[in-house]
Parts: C-alpha cells; sequence; structure tokens
C-alpha cells in the first residue's frame, strides 16, 4: 500500500491551527529557560536527519513458544517487506533504511529490490546473519552451537553463512554486519568456556578478514537465551573482548532486551563510547526479560537516561548522531498491529532523543562539579518531564511526514487495506 502526500497533507491541515499553538508554547517555554534557552533550529534539524531503522522481521505478527496470533496483511515477500517500510518512511520520515535478515530476505533480483527502496527513501542498514537455527537442506546442525562448536565443519559452514550475508549486503548497499549468535550452554559442564570463546574468536576473525574495507561488525550480546547457563557472547565485556581482539571495524552492539535485569545500560552506553566501539543499537523494551515490547511502553526514563549519554558520549566524540551508530528496532509484535507498534516505538525514540537534545549540559556539568546532586538530578528530569511532543511533530512536518502517523494510518484504514492485498491469514516471510 503506498500513502499519496496529498493525503498526508490534507491530515496535517487538518491539525495544523492546534499544532501550532502547542509547538509556539514549546519554543517560548524552552526559551524561557537560562541563557535564552537552546536554539531550536539545530535540534530540529536533528531530529530531522536522525533516522531508525525497521528489521525486516519485525513486519508481522510475532509469537512465543506458545502460540502465533496473526494480525492480517503480513508481508509476504522482501519486496513487500519494504513497501511497508516505505508506508511507515511516509508517515513519520523517520524510518528511512531497512535492515534484513538472511536466509529470510535473500534478495533474488538485488537491483529490482535496491530500485524499489531508493524509490521510497529507504537505504540498507545493517545485514544480519542467522546462526541460531537450521535451514532446510542445511549439512551441519548448530544444535550445540556454532562458531563455537566442538567440530571444525560446524564452525566453517557458520563462517561461510556469514560471509555469504555480507556478499549480499555488498550488493544492496549495506555497510555493515550483525552478528548475533546464540551459542553457549544449558547446563555446567557442557562446554569448556576457553575452547569456545576461542573457536567463536577464530571464527569471527575469518568474517571480520572478509569484510570489505569500508564496512563494520557489530557484535551484539545477550545474557541469556536460547541458552540458560552461559552465553558465548554474554554480555557487553565480552562482547568488548571480541571486538577489541578483532580490530578496529569491529564494534559491541547494545540490544536493551539483552541485559540482566536491572543493569546499567546507561553506564556501559557511556564506556562504549568512550573506548570509540559502541556500534549500534536495538531498541526495544521489557519488563523482565528479552521481551521485545513497544521501545518506551515500561521504561521510558531509562531510555531518557540512555539517550543522555548517547547525546553527551556522541558529541564529546564530535561524531554525527544520525551516521556514526547504527540504530534499529528490534522487537516482536505478538498483540499489536505491528505497523502501529513501529510508529509508537519511532515516536517514542524520537521523543526520548529531543528531550536529550534539551539538556541544560552546561547546568548538569557545573552541579557535576559541585557535587551539588540535587541540582543534577533536577536538570535531568526538567528535560525528561518537558512535553517535546510538538517539536518532534515539527520536524516531522518540516520533513514532509504526518503531524500524527498513527491517526493518519488509521483513517486511511492502512491495516484492511494490506489484508485485501495479501489476505487475512499470511505470515511474514522467516517468522
Ligand atoms: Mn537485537
Amino acid at each position: 500500500m503506498r500513502l499519496e502526500q496529498h493525503k498526508v497533507e490534507e491530515h496535517n491541515r487538518s491539525l495544523l491551527a492546534a499544532h501550532r499553538r502547542k509547538f509556539d508554547f514549546l519554543a517560548s517555554d524552552i526559551g524561557l529557560r537560562g541563557n535564552g534557552g537552546p536554539d531550536l533550529a539545530p535540534i530540529l534539524q536533528r531530529l530531522i536527519d536522525f533516522q531508525v531503522a525497521i528489521p525486516s522481521w519485525a513486519l508481522g505478527a510475532g509469537g512465543t513458544r506458545f502460540g502465533r496470533f496473526t494480525t492480517g496483511g503480513d508481508p509476504r515477500s522482501l519486496e513487500e517487506k519494504i513497501e511497508d517500510i516505505g508506508l511507515l518512511h511516509a508517515l513519520n520520515r523517520s524510518s528511512g533504511a531497512i535492515s534484513l535478515h538472511i536466509p529470510w530476505d535473500i534478495p533474488t533480483d538485488p537491483a529490482a529490490i535496491k530500485a524499489l527502496a531508493a524509490g521510497l527513501g529507504i537505504r540498507f542498514d545493517a545485514m544480519n546473519s542467522n546462526t541460531f537455527q537450521d535451514q532446510p537442506g542445511q549439512q551441519h546442525s548448530y544444535k550445540f552451537g556454532s562458531l563455537q562448536h566442538v567440530r571444525k565443519e560446524v564452525r566453517r559452514q557458520a563462517v561461510e553463512h556469514n560471509l555469504d550475508v555480507i556478499r549480499h549486503g555488498v550488493e544492496l548497499g549495506s555497510k555493515s554486519l550483525t552478528v548475533w549468535l546464540a551459542d553457549g550452554s544449558c547446563f555446567p559442564g557442557q562446554l569448556n568456556f576457553r575452547q569456545a570463546f576461542r573457536h567463536t574468536l577464530e571464527g569471527l576473525q575469518e568474517i571480520y578478514a572478509g569484510l570489505p574495507a569500508d564496512w563494520k561488525m557489530f557484535v551484539e550480546y545477550k545474557a541469556f537465551e536460547p541458552n540458560f547457563y552461559s552465553m558465548t557472547v554474554g554480555d557487553w565485556g565480552q562482547s568488548l573482548l571480541y571486538a577489541t581482539k578483532l580490530g578496529p571495524k569491529a564494534y559491541t552492539l547494545v540490544d536493551l532486551g539483552h541485559h540482566l535485569p536491572n543493569a546499567n545500560i546507561e553506564q556501559i552506553v557511556a564506556l562504549l563510547l568512550m573506548e570509540g566501539k559502541l556500534g549500534g543499537f536495538h531498541f526495544n523494551d521489557s519488563k523482565y526479560g528479552d521481551d521485545d515490547l513497544t521501545v518506551g511502553s515500561i521504561k521510558p526514563y531509562q531510555l531518557f537516561l540512555i539517550f543522555n549519554e548517547l547525546v553527551e558520549g556522541m558529541d564529546a566524540r564530535h561524531m554525527d548522531h544520525a551516521a556514526d551508530l547504527g540504530w534499529m528496532i528490534d522487537a516482536s509484535h505478538n498483540v499489536k498491529d505491528p505497523l502501529e507498534d513501529l510508529l509508537q516505538s519511532v515516536e517514542a525514540i524520537m521523543i526520548s532523543y529531543a528531550q536529550s537534545l534539551l539538556i541544560d549540559r552546561r547546568r548538569l556539568a557545573e552541579a557535576q562539579e559541585s557535587n551539588d546532586v540535587t541540582c543534577a538530578q533536577e536538570t535531568l528530569q526538567n528535560s525528561f518531564r518537558t512535553d517535546v511532543r510538538p517539536l518532534v511533530a515539527e520536524a516531522r512536518l518540516r520533513a514532509g511526514g504526518a503531524l500524527d502517523p498513527l491517526s493518519l494510518y488509521r483513517s486511511v484504514k492502512a491495516r484492511a487495506n494490506l489484508i485485501k492485498e495479501r489476505g487475512s491469514k499470511t505470515v511474514a516471510t522467516g517468522l
């Protein structure tokens, strides 16, 4: 389904007067803060530039090990997945990238896929490999791991798969590979930890050697699941160890749902940025484990605190917020319309980013230097408690998107249209 621009403009016209009132109020409120407040023009430009990649596997109904309940109209091919992201991007102008998963999204005609994406303003973000499940006809099983495996032929197969993913990415213009390994053990004694680490490092080194010069490799970690006793890339320390040993093109990737409960993710982010080893980010939210819930739905303050460290750390290194790190949503949609959920997630990311851009950095630094704990806390919370939604909407308006993407999505009956086009019992490829 394609959304014509005139529908976006009609929608915006109907909301414009109310939006102006809210935006003007916010702008004058921000202007009243110390030193006249921050200049809004560069902040709006940063919001316009910031793009969040949508993973191809988040466009269909997810499920749990107990079952899957379809929404209907799920994309049946890579082309339809790109069209769905095109729809999201037409609505919010912040979803201009797709992250593919191989073998779920092998492009049969890369030139045509590239042209389709380019026409919708979408570029190809990180490529994702898959050694966490066996594919039909696969020679060796990953039941006992992939790169960590005790048998050389299994490790070889996993390396070859990753090199293959890089080749697909090169054809599409991607510039990075994300490696997430399900490797680990479920029971004490199952693995020799040092041997598993060495095997994994050797495999990653072979994959690293196959990276084009301008590519990055992201090593994603996860504390538990599918293995429940140990994970071979289990935390940021292990990921950083691999990335450091691999070389300058290797980075750690932080997935918000891949930590043990109550981990201080913002501190992890700050230190990885300081070391120049933070490569990318997977956004989601969780209450218990890797719940893959809508970004900002459970712990919005944590998301804000993470963005605070991201903005402060990127600025300290003079990094380009939009281009120097990989930003992606990694979530699953079990009960909501996946496209509505993704609109909510992108909005939550933009809100946290905007709030972080408004933080009075000088006041915060002075409070820290003088041990004024109360003032430091107040400075952060002042930004967090500012309703920046009109600022995010203004950026969207200036970029050609909708003032209220979700309500426009509903008013054009997007899901009903997708069901009419694709049927009510479709399952997205790969899921
Ligand atoms: Mn992830």
